[in-house]
């Protein structure tokens, strides 16, 4: 049987990679197989792609071309690892996916929507997710919580972008699930963590039980 696909999405600093963790703890307590990648990145060609988005390199050649760059490294990581493991019966907890590259690349960065949906249909056949949590929050809250972990670097090329691109982004998402309410649920991420834990796990206990009625 085919495993299932569960995508973690949202705005900076909203607790996504803090709860994917658990999530992914949780399931192999429970005896699930479960693989954790992330985008950009997740097999060896997309990580290598991953430093040239967020380090701002691919930048100054336009959003186009930072949007084919998202598209290569997930076409990597959904032959090379996500299908793969889907094959194999494996649950794959995905920190980021497909929603990104609409809301950075297609809601604040102005990619033309056809060009992102034609290469989101060629690189995603086979690998759609069944169940995407939207984690939302304010922005400021977001990037002050990712400040606190950021490198020496700083911030990432789209950390550094202005607070009214952040909330164009949180918007996005929130307009993703309210067009596809099969697939996502909007997590209320500027609670606790155990309170976001807690919605978390009845929003992927509720999607594993209608899975299993089917
Ligand atoms: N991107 C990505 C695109 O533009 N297009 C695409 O197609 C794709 C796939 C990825 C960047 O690339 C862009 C989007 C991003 O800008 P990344 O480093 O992978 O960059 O960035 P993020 O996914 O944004 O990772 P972050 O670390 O910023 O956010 P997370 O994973 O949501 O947050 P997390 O769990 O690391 O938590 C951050 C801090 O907050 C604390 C944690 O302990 C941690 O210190 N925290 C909480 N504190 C209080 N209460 C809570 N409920 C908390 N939850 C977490």
């Amino acid at each position: 049987m085919r495993g299932h696909f569960i995508t973690f999405e949202g705005g900076e600093g909203a607790g996504k990679s803090t709860q994917i963790q658990r999530v992914a703890k949780w399931l192999q307590d429970e005896g699930h197989k479960v693989l954790v990648t992330r985008e950009p990145g997740g097999s060896p060609g997309a990580e290598a792609v991953r430093h040239v988005v967020l380090s701002g390199a691919a930048e100054k050649y336009g959003v186009d071309m930072e949007a084919v760059l998202f598209a290569a490294a997930r076409s990597d990581n959904v032959e090379q690892i996500i299908k793969p493991a889907l094959a194999s019966g494996t649950t794959v907890l995905c920190d980021r996916f497909m929603d990104s590259s609409r809301v950075y690349q297609g809601v604040s960065g102005g990619v033309d929507p056809d060009f992102l949906t034609a290469m989101e249909k060629a690189v995603t056949e086979g690998a759609r997710p069944d169940l995407t949590l939207i984690f939302d929050l304010p922005p400021e809250l977001g990037l002050q919580r990712a400040a606190d972990v950021w490198a020496e670097d700083g911030p990432d090329r789209f950390e550094k972008e202005d607070l009214a691109e952040q909330q164009k982004r949180r918007q996005g998402f929130l307009d993703i699930a309210a067009r596809e309410p099969d697939r996502c649920v909007v997590i209320d991420a500027s609670q606790s963590l155990d309170n976001v834990g807690v919605a978390v796990d009845m929003a992927v206990t509720t999607y594993m039980r209608k899975a299993t009625e089917h």
